[in-house]
């Protein structure tokens, strides 16, 4: 199943006709660039290319007023003058006689892309549109924006295929005000928004962008807003808020269908935001996204200022939503103090919606709202356009060419397990090296084992070692000996792979603990036994009540301990073990792998017993790319394990500083 793109070069067919200093920025050259980076990548030839289409009046009054699009339709009609005048009841945002048109493509091009994925046409998409949708509101134009886009989106997708809950997830830089007030009350959408708010500075200046905006009545919780309080936010910072509020919820809350509010002026280099975060970062966010509702994503472009970075991004994405597997999340640094305190604001305030939080600490002791009085102190002197303190030209370094290996997916099986379709069965080249042989012999076979054990733990190294020079990009082995397999690859890292090695355990069993005191693994081990805790930094042991049976506990532990642990600590490999009887089903099984494939750049190897046959399918389709199926909406997962996991991150977030989730206490 593909990827669809949908463009349409009329869309750059409407510009700014006077001067404007707030507009300037929303150019048709932000579209014509980043289609020509996708065809010049040769991402675009990859992607099944769907034709848009003119949204119909009934599509675009599922979300604005009769009164407001009659006032719009007569714009092709105007002169420059009335535009002008047509325009001054609204803000940031300017009309242009080719602007109806262009605006009813873009809904259409949103539609058409909800219609390829819901049919099951393609897996998931973008749509590269202008005007963007976000701000636009039920009887009004806002933010170079006309229609809002991706609400109708939403509500197109609820009445044409009865979808029960759609995630919008808007990552745009700006607070996508017509999408929260078009869904305030609506329990079926779930809107996430993080935005530069600089404590209501920041244009649209709104009261109600704050964290404490959580949706109303029956959608009280279904409000998501994440205000960025300072400038200069980087990769960690958005991380970290997938990490600890959006992805924990978004499983909780288990849609259908994933919209994404694609603004790009997030990125580095934005004069609007001015932020730091580089464009690989959407590689990540894309991909965290991809295993939710059965990997229906559907990314809509909105803002993105850069002509730079703005195409670099878009590829980014793209090349996600089309399977390959993402750059390496290197040099991830510490969350800012000022993320920090939005991320424990926003945990804060949604603990009574969502049992993920529950366990969340209360609002930071400096107090945010102590900040909010002192603004309304000063009147109206917001900051806004007073002084270009952005001006300074940011540079940053090219993403990196993501070269997919030629193999996907290579398996070690057992003489009568048939090869799954799109895996290669590994056979380890040439003879194998005597050295390595006789060691492999020396310290990991039993007396009662027989050759085959051997050949087995020889393909295994001999993968993992394809695996590092990236001439493969996943495996699996089924083994039958898990443990001993595991050491086997942890040894022969430690000797003779040149990267680091994460390793996660799932299920009982013992993990030899001098595997894992010299950094270059990293051992996480989910297990319903209590450990003898080594407190070590390399050796993290994750005690669940019910162990890996528990869904909502083990999802809770992936997502706020695993992942910040593992994009971290940013391995070259990821060894995902399988211990006997771990009791993990197959579906959150599937989950662990997605996810974990956003690591080392996919590079997973997958370790299971012998007689695990029934698994080796679903394991083997997800590490071929596929989206895992859903999980269904959440439980709560059990206090013990709650608190369980927040003091693994208590010990730890020391050690390990994508793991906080509060403001260091400044008194
Ligand atoms: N310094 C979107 O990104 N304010 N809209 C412009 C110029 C309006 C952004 C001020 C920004 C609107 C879709
Ligand atoms: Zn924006």
């Amino acid at each position: 199943m593909g990827t669809a793109l949908i463009y349409d070069e009329e869309m750059t067919k409407y510009k700014l006709l006077w001067v404007d200093p707030a507009c300037k920025i929303e150019v048709p050259e932000r579209l014509t660039v980043s289609h020509e980076a996708l065809v010049a990548t040769g991402l675009a030839d990859r992607c099944v290319s769907i034709p848009v289409r003119e949204a119909t009046e009934a599509d675009i009054l599922l979300v604005h007023s009769e009164e407001y699009l009659e006032g719009v339709k007569k714009t092709p009609y105007m002169t420059l003058e009335d535009l002008q005048e047509f325009t001054l009841q609204y803000g940031d945002v300017y009309f242009h006689p080719n602007i109806y048109h262009c605006a009813k493509l873009a809904i259409g091009a949103s539609l058409q892309l909800v219609d390829a994925v819901m049919t099951g046409k393609v897996r998931n998409g973008m749509a590269l549109v202008r005007p963007p949708g976000h701000h636009s509101m039920r009887s009004a134009a806002s933010g170079f924006c006309v229609f809002n886009n991706v609400a109708i989106a939403a509500q197109y997708a609820k009445r044409q295929y009865g979808v029960k809950r759609v995630l919008i997830v808007d990552w745009d830089i700006h607070h996508g005000q017509g999408v929260q007030y078009c869904f305030e009350d609506d329990p079926s959408v779930l809107y996430f928004s993080w935005h530069r708010y600089e404590h209501q500075k920041f244009w649209p200046q709104l009261r109600e962008s704050d964290f404490d905006s959580v949706g109303k009545e029956k959608g009280a919780g279904f409000n998501i807003n994440v205000p960025w309080n300072k400038v200069k936010m980087q990769n960690s910072d958005y991380l970290s808020i997938f990490f600890h509020v959006l992805l924990p919820v978004a499983y909780e809350f288990s849609p259908d269908l994933v919209l994404v509010c694609a603004g790009f002026d997030s990125a580095i280099g934005d004069p609007e935001g001015e932020m730091c975060a580089t464009p690989d970062i959407f590689a990540h966010l894309t991909h965290l996204l991809m295993n939710l509702a059965g990997g229906k994503v559907c990314a809509v472009l909105e803002g993105g200022y850069n002509l730079t970075s703005l195409p670099q991004s878009v590829c980014q994405t793209v090349q996600t939503l089309l399977g390959d597997p993402a750059p390496r999340p290197a040099n991830l640094e510490s969350p800012c103090k000022s993320a920090l305190e939005s991320l424990q604001c926003v945990r804060s305030a949604h603990r009574q919606y969502w049992s993920c939080l529950k366990h969340a600490a209360d609002l930071p002791t400096s107090d945010i709202s102590t900040k909010r009085i002192k603004l309304e102190e000063e009147g109206e002197k917001t900051g806004e356009g007073e002084e270009d303190k952005g001006t300074d030209e940011k540079v940053w370094a090219q993403p990196p060419k993501r070269v997919a290996p030629s193999i996907r997916t290579a398996v070690v099986l057992p003489d009568g397990v048939a090869c799954p379709d799109q895996c290669e069965r590994f056979s380890s080249p040439g003879d194998p090296d005597p050295l390595v042989v006789s060691k492999l012999r020396e310290n990991y076979l039993k007396d009662g084992d027989d050759g085959n054990a051997l050949t087995t733990l020889y393909s295994l190294t001999a993968l993992a070692d394809k695996m590092d020079r990236n001439e493969i990009c996943s495996g699996l082995v089924l083994v039958r000996d898990v443990s001993m397999a595991m050491m086997c690859v942890v040894q022969h890292a430690a000797t003779a792979l040149s990267n680091r090695v994460l390793v996660v355990c799932v299920g009982d069993g013992k993990v030899r603990s001098d595997c894992s005191e010299d950094g270059k693994t990293l051992v996480v081990q989910f297990s319903s036994k209590e450990s003898d805790d080594q407190r070590s930094k390399y050796y993290i042991p994750v005690c669940l009540q019910k162990g890996c049976s528990d869904v909502p506990g083990l999802l809770h532990s992936i997502s706020g301990l695993l992942l910040p642990l593992g994009y971290e600590y940013d391995p070259g490999l990821v060894l995902l073990v399988q211990m006997p009887d771990s009791g993990i089903c197959d579906s959150v099984w599937q989950q662990l792998i997605g996810l974990l494939q956003g690591l080392a750049r996919g590079h997973t190897l997958v370790l299971m017993r012998e007689d695990e046959r029934t698994r080796v399918g679903p394991t083997a389709s997800s590490l071929l790319g596929n989206a895992a199926p859903s999980l269904g909406q959440l439980h709560a997962p059990l206090p013990e394990d709650v608190k369980a996991v927040e003091s693994l991150r208590h010990r730890l977030k020391s050690d390990w500083k994508l793991l906080q989730t509060t403001a260091p206490e400044t008194g």
